[in-house]
């Protein structure tokens, strides 16, 4: 999925300006060819953004722009966390002309407007309120995002070697794109570990309900025209936050037939609300990405997440899939109070759940969160930069009651058991009662979601992959035939409605 920021900030820079995107994750890079393309080009100022976990590679990537002579900004959570880090007034090496702290809606017609003068400021900062408090955007308005014409190639999920199979199959399978949106920012709670409260604020700016409903129908629109697949992904931290806004948005989106298939953040507490969970579903809710964190309440107090009740998980998703909504369930490890065999005992609870995706991360101390500040006046933080030696699910401080060694082991052993093929197997029957295309779906998404953690990146592991999935596979495939060839016997193909293996799973 691409980064938000990158469109919004193309969409808010001055007129005059050309500006050409270009995401890491997309569409890879060697340094060389980035300062090759950059001076091929004539740019004349770089911005990169990046998280605290690829800060590293970013800084790198700044150093050799730099190098060439061309200036960079960078912006985010990580620089606005750590902003001396980055132009180097911590005493170490200068990585950026400049930082953008902060929400940058309104300082980056500026910094465009500095650098073509060629007086870049070192620092841009949103103005401050008389608390001294960042004036947040409102939102309201909020810019249009072109994405009727915005060349997306670069994120289609279908990979190059099927596209031309894919189309073939007629319903328009040639692309398939996650587009991001936001419809307010900003959240309350205050956990421990994150990042969010702290950056956004914790009073939450919302777009109006038009204002959504109409980028949800220029997508669809887009959808339409290019015969592809197009998904939202509702980036809020917490798209459920009000609960009366957030069912009076899913309510016109309904009412304004915009719905598109969508997945959004949305914490365990406020899908108690059965009402709002019939929206969710009938507007378009594919997946609902919860964070459950740990399944032991006294961490979950540790952490100051308490309003989130493991207890009531399980409940939580079985109102979600009655719905035919499946959840992306993600969990922490090396939580204070975790010891040696949480990945079974987790594991063991998530599977007597409807299924899901569940995701293994580690307790990582991010810059400037109350738990970065509660370990090192403890001295507990193992390497307290680690982002400048990021090391891969390898712990930055020691939890109390296991080693950084242990809890690697364990988020290892829980992505292995939870992606086993005959895990994926047990899942695809566990929902034999659903229809056809929410088993292919979730299927699909188990492959994908294990790449999180195992390497898959070539052709060789899919091979592989789709080889020891073999039984769920072929037997989606040999029903999805069967569908396929009694819809072609009772109903004749006409031009304006191809008969495919997909519009017989709408129908079913
Ligand atoms: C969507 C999302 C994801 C998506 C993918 C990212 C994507 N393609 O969009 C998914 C679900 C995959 C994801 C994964 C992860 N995420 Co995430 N994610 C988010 C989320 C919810 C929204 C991002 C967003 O679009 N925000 C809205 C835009 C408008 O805000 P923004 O990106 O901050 O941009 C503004 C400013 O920062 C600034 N800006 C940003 N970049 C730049 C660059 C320049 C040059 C300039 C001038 C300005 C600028 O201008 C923008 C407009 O104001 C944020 C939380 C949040 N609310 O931001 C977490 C967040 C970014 N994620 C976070 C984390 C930790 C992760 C993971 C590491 C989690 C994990 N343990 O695996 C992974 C890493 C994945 C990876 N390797 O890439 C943290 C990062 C903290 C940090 N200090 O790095 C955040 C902040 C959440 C948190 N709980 O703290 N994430
Ligand atoms: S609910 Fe989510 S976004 Fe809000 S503070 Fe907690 S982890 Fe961060």
């Amino acid at each position: 999925m691409p980064h938000l920021w990158m469109f919004l900030l193309q969409e808010l820079t001055p007129p005059g300006h050309e500006v050409i995107l270009i995401d890491g994750n997309a569409k890879a890079m060697s340094d060389d060819e980035i300062v090759e393309f950059v001076k091929r080009e004539k740019v004349g100022l770089v911005g990169i953004g990046a998280m605290t976990r690829m800060v590293a590679k970013a800084y790198r990537v700044a150093t050799a722009i730099r190098a060439a002579g061309v200036p960079v900004v960078m912006g985010g959570p990580h620089v606005t966390e750590c902003p001396d880090e980055a132009i180097g007034r911590d005493g170490g090496p200068r990585y950026a002309d400049a930082v953008a702290l902060g929400e940058a809606d309104e300082t980056w017609p500026l910094i465009v407007e500095d650098a073509a003068r060629g007086e870049l400021k070192e620092v841009y900062q949103p103005e401050r309120d008389e608390k001294g408090v960042d004036r947040k955007p409102s939102l309201q308005p909020y810019p249009s995002i072109p994405w009727e014409k915005l060349d997306l190639n670069q994120f289609s999920l279908v990979p190059k070697m099927a596209r031309s199979f894919m189309s073939g199959l007629g319903a328009g399978w040639g692309s398939f794109h996650v587009v991001p949106m936001e419809t307010g920012r900003g959240c309350p709670y205050g956990c421990e570990f994150c990042t969010v409260t702290g950056f956004f604020g914790d009073s939450i700016r919302f777009r109006t309900n038009e204002s959504v409903v109409n980028e949800l129908l220029r997508l669809k629109e887009r959808a339409r025209k290019e015969r592809g697949q197009i998904a939202v992904f509702f980036i809020d931290d917490n798209l459920a936050i009000n609960i009366k806004r957030t069912k009076s948005l899913l309510r016109d989106i309904i009412a304004a037939d915009a719905q598109l298939p969508w997945v959004a953040q949305i914490s365990a507490n406020l899908l108690r609300d059965e009402e709002l969970v019939d929206l969710i579903a009938a507007s378009g809710g594919q997946w609902v990405f919860i964070g459950m964190e740990s399944i032991d309440p006294a961490n979950m107090a540790d952490v100051n997440k308490n309003f989130s009740k493991p207890s009531e998980y399980g409940t939580v998703l079985q109102r979600l899939a009655e719905r035919n909504v499946y959840a992306i369930t993600s969990f922490i490890f090396g939580m204070d109070n975790d010891t040696v065999g949480v990945a079974d005992r987790t594991v063991h609870e998530i599977n007597s759940w409807p299924p899901g995706l569940p995701v293994f991360g580690q307790l990582t101390p991010f810059p400037a969160t109350p738990l970065y500040d509660r370990l090192a006046k403890a001295g507990r933080l193992a390497r307290p930069k680690h982002w400048m030696d990021f090391a891969p699910f390898w712990m930055a401080h020691t939890p109390l009651k296991m080693t950084i060694q242990e809890a690697r082991q364990e988020t290892d052993h829980a992505w292995r058991i939870s992606y086993s093929p005959e895990r994926n197997a047990e899942a695809i029957n566990s929902i034999s009662h659903a229809p056809f295309r929410y088993r292919l779906s979730h299927l699909v998404s188990r492959l994908f979601f294990r790449g999180i953690y195992f390497p898959q990146m070539n052709r060789r592991a899919w091979l592989k992959l789709v080889f020891e999935n073999r039984q769920p596979i072929l037997s989606l495939t040999k029903e999805a035939i069967g569908m396929w060839r009694s819809h072609r016997k009772n109903k004749p193909q006409t031009s304006e409605e191809p008969a495919t293996v997909m519009n017989e799973q709408k129908a079913a």
